[in-house]
């Protein structure tokens, strides 16, 4: 597959890249990974970068508005996202031929060219490995936004990394290509004392069912209290995994400005991907998110969740 993908790729002058809305590291590493790659082994080709700008990762580089013209003879390439109404800032049904890449359950088969690997710790990963595996040179920021996406998908290794390949491409990010981790992780995880404390309004107030459910609540006062925006949580989030009595967690907080209740949801063994498709959300097996409509539906999600999580102990 990896063959047919550059076969793809050598096919168009101009290519279109695309991944899901509200882009964390590994979509925008990947995506912005492989225009370098493409861009550096085929300096001719025009190769663009779809999807909203995400301020607080411009190390990755600049989003391209996608006009009506710019459909013409373009492949797209599909990055980090399993479904098509999830991606962000291209119209998909526009293209005549498309790739996929991803490491998400499968929901929609949009692609006939397309490397899923759900066992893959990110898309970055997929990328580095299609770029060695063809011999293609690899430019030395896309390695570094490779290795930041792989370093934020597993959590620095605490998750969705037990294969001995996502540590071998890390060592030759880091040995052949250079990458400096350390000035990379100021990128990725510096941030405002103002966050720390929601994170402490959050340990504080996360209540835990005896099925081992843990969920809270913050309002539009809340995040006003604490001088943050409703899209401060994410990162937080990963940050309750191994406590004891807590199998899954989930954070209900209200966007105002959007009309909707953000919700990001963890779990460390109950697979709460389905129910999450439900709400119009998704994500992998153990990480997901939704925007709901109000916090009658979080009502809903916490007793659905509870009752998955419920099963899940009595399946141990
Ligand atoms: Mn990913």
């Amino acid at each position: 597959m990896n063959k047919k993908i550059l076969d793809l790729i050598k096919k168009y002058n101009r290519i279109i890249l695309a991944r899901h809305v509200g882009a964390d590291p590994d979509a925008l590493g990947s995506t912005f990974a492989l225009k370098e790659i493409i861009k550096e082994n085929f300096p001719k080709k025009e190769v663009y970068v779809a999807g909203a700008p995400v301020s607080r990762f411009k190390f990755f580089g600049t989003h391209d508005k996608i006009t009506d013209e710019m459909y013409e003879n373009a492949l797209l390439i599909a990055l980090d996202i399993p479904d098509i109404k999830r991606l962000d800032g291209v119209d998909y049904y526009k293209f005549k031929e498309s790739i996929k890449i991803d490491h998400h359950p499968e929901i929609d088969k949009y692609s006939d060219v397309e490397i899923i690997d759900v066992d893959a710790s990110s898309t970055c990963e997929l990328i580095a490995d299609w770029c060695y595996d063809c011999n293609l040179k690899m430019p030395k920021h896309a390695a570094e936004s490779i290795f930041m996406g792989i370093i934020a998908d597993t959590n620095r290794f605490l998750f969705g990394a037990n294969k001995p390949e996502t540590y071998k491409i890390v060592l030759d990010l880091v040995e052949k290509e250079k990458v400096n981790p350390n000035e990379l992780y100021e990128i990725l995880y510096k941030r405002s004392m103002s966050e720390v404390r929601l994170e402490g309004f959050i340990s504080l107030n996360m209540k835990i069912t005896k099925n081992g459910l843990g969920f809270v609540k913050i309002t539009d006062k809340d995040l006003k209290d604490y001088g943050v925006d409703s899209a401060s949580v994410g990162s937080i989030m990963n940050n309750y995994n191994f406590i004891h009595g807590l199998i899954c967690w989930v954070v209900f907080t209200e966007d105002i400005k959007n009309g909707v209740i953000r919700t990001s949801a963890r779990s460390r063994g109950v697979k709460i991907n389905k129910l999450f498709e439900q709400y119009n959300g998704g994500g992998h097996v153990y990480a997901c998110g939704a925007k709901l409509k109000s916090f009658s539906e979080a009502d809903e999600i916490i007793d659905k969740l509870d009752q998955l999580c419920m099963e899940y102990k009595e399946d141990e």
